[in-house]
């Protein structure tokens, strides 16, 4: 890594597998037991908000009984370690919306898909800590309009930190994709910004991505077992 400055690390629903946390696409995944148009879009918190807030309210109380991985552990090493010294950059952008990166001890995480213990008031841009007496469909504590819904971005809404992100890829030597299928955009497309900047290109993941063959490398196992030998 003698000649690598500046890392950009991606990762997805595939590094908190081992916490517990079920991934989307898996074939007992989160998107076979609840249709997508039925929860994670903008128009299906205006059709049936208490659903919505449900099917959030119950990842939430999930999220809260697991702990972060050795894979986790390690990325939060590696940014302790690879930022120590001046003159490089580590950027770790989730599509995760768990909170286990940075209860690994990670500082800096980008949560381009927003966040489970968020909840954002879209009337007044209120973001609060999401706890017990939010859940359900309640007024917005600052406003009182109904417009509280989760931080968290659905499909056709635009991705959070996107500029950041971007400047990152256009500035990385080294591009790692962790844990994801590659299957939702803007997040698939990241391999191919980093490789027409000259960045490397590592992926770490169970089984071949969609997108594979964009990366110059590929590692195929569990992210508990990839991520420590890789950061190591
Ligand atoms: C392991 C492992 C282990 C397992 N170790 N690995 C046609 C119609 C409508 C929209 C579109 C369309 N075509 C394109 C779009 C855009 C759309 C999109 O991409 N759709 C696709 C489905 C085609 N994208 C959007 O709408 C996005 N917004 C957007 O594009 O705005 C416009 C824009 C324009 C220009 C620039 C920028 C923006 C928004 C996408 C929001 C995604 N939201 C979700 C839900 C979040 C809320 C929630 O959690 O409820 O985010 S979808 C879901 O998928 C979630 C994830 O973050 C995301 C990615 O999933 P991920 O993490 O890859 O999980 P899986 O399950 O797919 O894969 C897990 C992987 O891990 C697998 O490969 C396993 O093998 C592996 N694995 N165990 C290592 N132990």
């Amino acid at each position: 890594m003698d000649d690598i400055r500046n890392i950009v690390i991606l990762t997805g629903a595939g590094i908190s597998a081992e916490s517990g946390i079920e991934t989307f696409r898996a074939e007992d995944g989160l998107w076979e037991k609840h249709r997508i148009e039925d929860v994670a879009t903008p128009d299906a918190f205006r059709r049936d908000p208490v659903l919505v807030q449900k099917f959030y309210d119950m990842r939430r109380a999930a999220v809260q009984t697991k702990e972060p991985n050795p894979a986790h552990h390690s990325l939060a090493r590696l940014e302790h370690e690879w930022t120590g010294a001046s003159g490089r950059s580590l950027l770790l952008v989730t599509q995760n919306v768990d909170d286990l990166h940075e209860r690994a001890g990670v500082t800096n995480v980008v949560h381009m898909h927003g966040e489970l213990l968020s909840a954002w008031c879209s009337a007044c841009d209120m973001r609060a800590r999401w706890s017990e007496h939010l859940s359900g469909d309640p007024p917005c504590p600052e406003c009182g309009s109904k417009a509280l819904r989760p931080d968290i971005v659905w499909f056709g809404e635009m991705p959070y930190r996107m500029d950041e992100i971007y400047d990152a890829l256009s500035q990385s030597d080294l591009f790692v994709s962790i844990g994801t299928s590659g299957a939702v955009y803007p997040a698939a497309g990241f391999v191919q910004e980093a490789r027409a900047q000259g960045a490397r290109t590592l992926e770490l993941n169970l089984e071949p991505s969609q997108g594979s063959h964009l990366f110059d490398e590929t590692r195929l196992g569990p992210a508990s077992e990839l991520v420590p030998q890789w950061v190591d």
